[in-house]
């Protein structure tokens, strides 16, 4: 297997592209598809600050590594969900990037802050965790980037969860959620910028990007994400993808090119947050009076 770019020896093949790297010319890929996301999307203004949403793992991690890479000077937010021992690894994987790279990382505690922890949400609402812990971290985040003054939230979404995503959303048929999903979200009143620049690199390639650049990341699975129906449409999406390779990239990037736009011209895809008031405890954006997340917060700290 050789260097599509340098003929040296290569480390990884990327079977939709298919070609195959060394360890440099597999680095430069990895920022030439987060360049073209960037640019295809209109994602980033030179004047915007960025703050990437880090939990530790190889996603959030490359993202980071990949922003600062394309000379961007985003700092990092590392959310604690109070999920044990995974958390408190997590933790310590992006304060050792941060500390390795020079960079700043803020740190914002969903037990010490808001008082609970997403198992004791989980538990309290009777429900599967990843609805609690989602809305949680696009609450907090989104609060954290308005309250600190950054204009844009970077997460790190790559190609498998986008296509994941869209795979549910469409057996479904969430318009909805149709409408949203898109690899920029733009400012809206009480809403910071959110993008995802990873839409073009799969979670193989973040992987094998961690390793050559020497980045230790967090790699156990969340102990909460069993029944997590993504993992089941992502598990379909790779069977297609081993038969023939580019199917998840022309599923998802098709979609935005030919079919996002009919969605979000939908009633439901009003996303610019002027039907919207504020929630009575928090001041978030919400349709009734006290937000989705304030309402949890009461559920999960309520004892029985
Ligand atoms: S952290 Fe949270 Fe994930 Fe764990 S509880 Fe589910 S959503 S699986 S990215
Ligand atoms: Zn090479
Ligand atoms: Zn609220």
């Amino acid at each position: 297997m050789k260097c599509r770019v340098c003929r040296g020896p290569a480390v990884i093949d990327v079977r939709r592209h298919n070609a195959a790297f060394c360890p440099d010319h597999f680095v430069t890929h990895c920022r030439e598809q987060v360049r073209r996301a960037i640019t295809d999307h209109h994602m980033i203004d030179p004047e915007h600050r960025i703050v990437v949403a880090v939990s530790g793992g190889k996603d959030s991690l490359a993202l980071w590594d990949l922003l600062v890479g394309l000379d961007y000077q985003p700092d990092g937010v590392y959310l604690g969900l109070g999920i044990g021992e995974y958390s408190n690894d997590s933790l310590d994987h992006a304060r050792a990037y941060a500390t390795d790279r020079g960079v700043t990382l803020h740190e914002v505690d969903l037990a010490a802050e808001q008082g609970f922890t997403i198992p004791a949400a989980a538990a309290a609402t009777h429900r599967a965790p990843c609805g609690a812990c989602g809305l949680s971290k696009r609450h907090l985040l989104n609060r954290f980037a308005l309250e600190h003054h950054y204009d844009t939230v970077a997460t790190g979404h790559n190609l498998d969860d986008e296509a994941a995503v869209l795979l549910g959303n469409v057996l479904r048929w969430e318009t909805e959620y149709l409408a949203r999903q898109h690899p920029v979200l733009p400012a809206t009143t009480g809403f910071a910028r959110r993008i995802k620049p990873l839409v073009r690199l799969g979670e193989r390639e973040t992987a094998a990007y961690c390793v050559i650049r020497g980045i230790d990341y967090q790699v156990d699975e969340c102990p909460m994400a069993a029944g997590n129906r993504h993992l089941h449409y992502k598990d379909v999406l790779n069977r297609l993808e081993q038969r023939s390779p580019g199917s998840k990239a022309a599923f998802f990037h098709g979609f935005l090119d030919h079919a996002h736009d009919r969605f979000a011209d939908h009633p439901d895809g009003d996303d610019t947050g002027a039907h919207l008031g504020r929630c009575t405890e928090c001041g978030a954006p919400t349709t009734t009076d006290v937000c989705a997340f304030c309402r949890l917060r009461h559920r999960a700290t309520s004892r029985p």
